[in-house]
């Protein structure tokens, strides 16, 4: 039997920069048709304007789905859109202060690159998922930090080390597809993260059936 973990197993869709807000609600619908269990909203390049609403309808579409909403870099957004949690990076501030000013319930993932001491340090912070990528060329982040197989291996490890149970989970990032993912979950990876693959599929909720199969 596998053991519980903070963050679902399974496909972790993450947006597209679309200011389309009614074609992003689709593709999320479909995604969500297929299987997929966790969405990132990130938007890098949105109008100030836009953003909390943006944000705040895929969070609560993805409430009404069943899908557990991550905020990408900015907890203070997360509060104010109440997601189930953010998503920090190197840049995005303080995990300690996240979790004070989220609390317990909401889910924090952190992103550790190609450094497992980054994991260890964030698993020790109380982060829910330690995330590592880009682990495939990403022509969504060409210029990201190469990771293996062998650091989500690594980051498994050291999740299941701290014995909790719930268990932290491991995601992985990058260049991920239907085709490649199965490599990924095989390495340890609890959630495998997708952009274009997914969100630019011409059949989005097939691609994520495919995926979501992976897991099964
Ligand atoms: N971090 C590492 S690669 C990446 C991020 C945010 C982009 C992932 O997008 P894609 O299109 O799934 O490669
Ligand atoms: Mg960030």
């Amino acid at each position: 039997m596998t053991s519980p973990i903070r963050f679902p197993r399974g496909l972790y869709g993450i947006t597209p920069e679309w200011d389309d807000t009614e074609a992003l609600r689709l593709a999320i619908a479909n995604a969500a048709a297929g299987g997929m269990t966790a969405l990132q909203w990130r938007r890098k390049n949105i109008a100030p304007g836009q953003r909390v609403a943006q944000a705040r309808e895929v969070v609560a579409q993805c409430r009404t789905l069943g899908v557990v909403s991550i905020i990408n870099d900015d907890w203070r957004l997360a509060a104010l859109v109440d997601a189930d949690g953010v998503h920090l990076g190197r840049d995005d501030g303080s995990l300690a202060e996240a979790r004070i000013a989220l609390g317990t319930d909401k889910i924090i993932g952190c992103s550790c690159y190609n450094e497992p001491a980054l994991a260890a340090l964030a698993l020790e912070g109380g982060a829910d998922y330690v995330a590592f990528g880009a682990i495939y060329p990403s022509s969504t982040k060409p210029q990201a930090v190469h990771a293996t197989l062998e650091h989500i291996k690594a980051g498994r490890l050291l999740a299941e080390s701290r014995g909790e149970r719930p268990r932290p989970s491991v995601v992985a990032i990058g260049g991920i597809t239907a085709e490649n993912a199965a490599a990924v979950i095989h390495a340890g990876a609890d959630s495998v993260a997708m952009i274009s693959a997914l969100f630019s599929s011409s059949d989005i909720r097939a691609t994520a059936a495919r995926c979501s199969a992976l897991f099964a």
